[in-house]
């Protein structure tokens, strides 16, 4: 049986690392390619923000293809000492002692084998194998660079960039296009108009009132994503949440998506407190809101689907003076709730009163 290990920081892994592999194990016949994420490596400084071991173990095992001749291995990552590959060698060797054994090594790697700890007899022990360089365009230490960009994506497997986007590793933000597909998936179709409105009115808003317009951005991409989820589907969500919030009563069923759209919003996508706020409070408002929150309620009633009386008047006023804005905003929905006989939730009176102080 020929074995081929395959180590590496995997920080994270890409694309590359496994179109190397997967060629390099074709090319050498291969049966067992064991992939190993190294914990404390002795060639590599492990950068600041390195995300925990078994956050990469986890990324290396969703990268590499599932299969029986594909086993992503932990031999290395927990360990607290520095991994030298010579023991682990070793140790794949006790437990495959007729295997022949094949060391994937990267170019930057392989003219300093000699160098490495007990070279001599790891030598014996393998044979290495020079993983083609122009196969491997890409380093994670260049993807780690582009994340905060928002750039990156297609060198990451789907579910890693999920991954590293739902935990912010490396300073990553979303690349807009990718956020949006996420967030239509979870939409009615007949709200996606919406949705993209509300994106742009939030943004210009934020343009005008000194506010971040990446912030608003997100927040209204995001804004909607459990509007479609009934009662007990919201529910549910509260509930995984393990959210202590005053959650409304089954009479005010439409209050609650802004509380599980925002609880998604950042356990799916890492969103900061600030936008998940702003996600939280779209649908009453409440006392003392942060320039990002009336942002977000007023885009919501003004974008430029809504079709009501009054609604020019409210889009000019939203950039005149936009706590007027969310006055009337208020105004109009404890007005339109009242004439159907519902009272208005305690967040939305709050929010109209502590504005109205103001004036
Ligand atoms: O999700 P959208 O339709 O884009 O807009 P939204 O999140 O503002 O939701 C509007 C719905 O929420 C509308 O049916 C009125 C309802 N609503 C708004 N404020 C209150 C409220 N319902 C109750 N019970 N109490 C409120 O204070
Ligand atoms: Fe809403
Ligand atoms: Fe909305």
């Amino acid at each position: 049986m020929k074995i081929g290990i395959f180590g590496g920081t995997f920080n994270p892994p890409h694309k590359g690392h496994v179109q190397a592999a997967i060629n390099a194990a074709a090319a050498y016949d291969i049966d067992l390619l064991m992939v190993i994420p190294a914990g404390n490596p002795p060639h590599k400084v492990v950068p600041d923000g390195t995300p925990a071991p078994f956050m990469r173990l986890e990324m290396t095992k969703n990268a590499f293809p599932c299969s029986g001749r594909l086993l992503v291995s932990d031999l290395e990552i927990y360990s607290q000492e520095i991994n030298y590959t010579i023991d682990t060698v070793k140790s794949i060797k006790r437990e495959y002692p007729d295997a022949v054994l094949f060391l994937l090594v990267g170019n930057d790697m392989y003219d300093a084998l000699d160098t490495w700890k007990d070279s001599k007899s790891l030598l014996k022990f393998v044979t290495p194998v020079l993983l083609p360089r122009e196969i491997i365009n890409i380093s994670s230490s260049e993807i780690r660079k582009l994340l905060p960009l928002r750039k990156g994506k297609e060198f990451l497997t789907d579910s890693n960039y999920s991954y590293i986007i739902k935990h912010r590793l490396y300073g990553s933000k979303p690349d807009w296009e990718w956020l949006r597909e996420q967030a239509h998936k979870m939409l009615a179709p007949a709200r996606i108009p919406h949705v993209n409105a509300c994106e742009i009115e939030a943004v210009r808003l934020a343009e005008c009132w000194n506010e971040d317009p990446d912030d608003a951005r997100e927040a209204a991409i995001l804004h909607d994503i459990t509007k479609k989820l009934d009662f007990s589907q919201n529910m549910c969500i509260i509930a995984e949440h393990g959210a202590n919030t005053d959650v409304p009563g089954s009479d005010e069923e439409k209050l609650l998506h802004s509380i599980t759209g925002a609880l998604l919003a950042q356990s799916l996508f890492g969103v900061s407190d600030k936008v998940a706020n702003a996600i939280k409070w779209h649908t009453t408002g409440r006392a003392q809101m942060t320039m990002l929150e009336k942002i977000i309620y007023v885009a919501d009633y003004i974008e430029s689907t809504r079709n009501f009386t009054g609604v020019d008047d409210l889009r000019i006023m939203a950039y005149k003076n936009i706590d007027e804005a969310m006055i009337s905003g208020l105004e109009m929905t404890v007005g339109d709730l009242q004439s159907r006989g519902i009272a208005p939730n305690i967040a939305t009176l709050e929010a109209l009163k502590t504005l109205n102080m103001l004036h």
